[in-house]
């Protein structure tokens, strides 16, 4: 897509950060000794709204044309929020998902038809303790329920492991459809192997095939849907409208949660290269770059363990526009990734961190409000405007 401002990015990160995980400086990364995240925003600039409560494991949102929305709980309930209240019914007709440990219903997105054809697809972990695997189904939805189901895609191979699912979709303007995928904790070195979907973004038709100008398709040995590989597991994925860029987010192990931009039939690198340690603090690799691997925009020592993204594009918030804006779990907070006109990493700001959560994704509404999703059990969903 665009070689060489990724190639500006990285020289950003030698000039600017030294690229060592050891001399990490402010601005184009965080590492271990980089300076903290500037103050967040404080309670005095903005006005938070529950808008819903009491949910399990809130995962991800979407907005509808109608100005309701979906949200996903993970343990496989798909609710709406239809005039600012919860419909204390869930949406009927949702496929039987494997919820046990970090599997369950995952992303809800529209098909970019919902408008006239009510078409909506769903990435949910499904199968058993011994063979699961992440799906895509797409469904109509009517308002109540979901009716032709059908399920386009699954990843390959099924595992007998209950983490890394990866689960966020994305549509690219051609009309494919973006996928991620994780190592399943236990499958890590796969995650270089172009014979299975662990630890990829994989992009798929509606219809679940592989386009055929995808980036390995037709390599002998390769899945056709592979479109970047070496992840870890990716929770969050956006597109940047005007350049066309995307952007993920991936979960660290010990450290070394990285942002990185998505080209096809790139390498991000993972376990081969990690500025992050095993959770026993144990060496995973001794490399942080190597020849053919990409390096991150951004890299995190410690965790703040992102888990959902939006690029701002609103105009409620006017000094954020065109930021990524990433929701921590363990960092509990929203971080703002400030992007300069040029794509590069300008700054870093904490947000939010005052209200104490834990969050588990961060969604740009259409009036430019902010929409927060809280992890757990009791999850909420708030609302985020200015104050006065
Ligand atoms: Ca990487």
């Amino acid at each position: 897509m665009h070689a060489t401002l990724r190639r500006s990015s990285l020289a950003c990160l030698v000039a600017v950060a030294g690229c060592g995980a050891g001399d990490p400086a402010p601005g184009a990364t965080a590492g271990a000794s980089a300076a903290p995240a500037a103050a967040g925003a404080t309670s005095s600039t903005y006005r938070t709204e529950t808008v819903a409560e009491g949910l399990s494991t809130p995962w991800s949102l979407a907005f509808l044309p109608d100005g309701s929305m979906l949200v996903t709980e993970r343990a496989g309930r798909l609710r709406v929020i239809r005039d600012g209240r919860l419909v204390t019914e869930p949406v009927a007709g949702v496929p039987p998902v494997y919820a046990v440990g970090q599997g369950g219903l995952f992303d809800v997105v529209l098909d970019p038809d919902f408008a006239s054809n009510g078409i909506l697809y769903l990435a949910y972990a499904s199968g058993t303790e011994d063979q699961n695997a992440t799906r895509v189904a797409r469904a109509r939805f009517d308002g109540a329920k979901l009716d032709d189901l059908e399920v386009i895609f699954e990843a390959s191979p099924t595992k007998d492991s209950n983490a890394h699912f990866g689960g966020r979709l994305l549509f690219l303007p051609d009309g494919t459809l973006l996928l991620t995928l994780g190592d399943g904790f236990a499958y890590r070195e796969k995650a270089q192997a172009k014979d299975g979907d662990f630890g990829k973004i994989v992009r798929i038709r509606t219809d679940g095939k592989a386009p055929e100008d995808n980036p390995f398709a037709g390599q002998a040995g390769a899945r056709p849907e592979i479109y970047s590989l070496g992840h870890r597991t990716v929770p969050g994925l956006v597109r940047e409208p005007d350049r066309g860029r995307i952007y993920a987010h991936e979960h660290g192990p010990k450290g070394g949660d990285e942002v990185n931009v998505i080209e096809p039939g790139r390498n991000y690198g993972w376990p081969v290269i990690t500025y992050g340690r095993d959770y026993s603090g144990a060496i995973i690799s001794p490399y942080t770059e190597k020849e053919g691997m990409e390096q991150p925009l951004v890299y995190w020592v410690p965790s703040i363990a992102p888990s959902g993204m939006t690029l701002y594009g609103g105009d409620l918030f006017p000094a954020w526009k065109g930021d990524l804006l990433v929701s921590a779990l363990a960092g509990m907070h929203v971080r703002r990734v400030d992007l300069d006109g040029a794509g590069w990493v300008a700054g870093q700001e904490e947000l939010y961190r005052d209200l104490g959560l834990r969050i588990r994704d961060v969604r740009t509404a259409p009036d430019g409000s902010l929409y927060l999703l809280t992890d757990g059990e009791g999850g909420k969903v708030i609302r985020v405007t200015p104050a006065g």
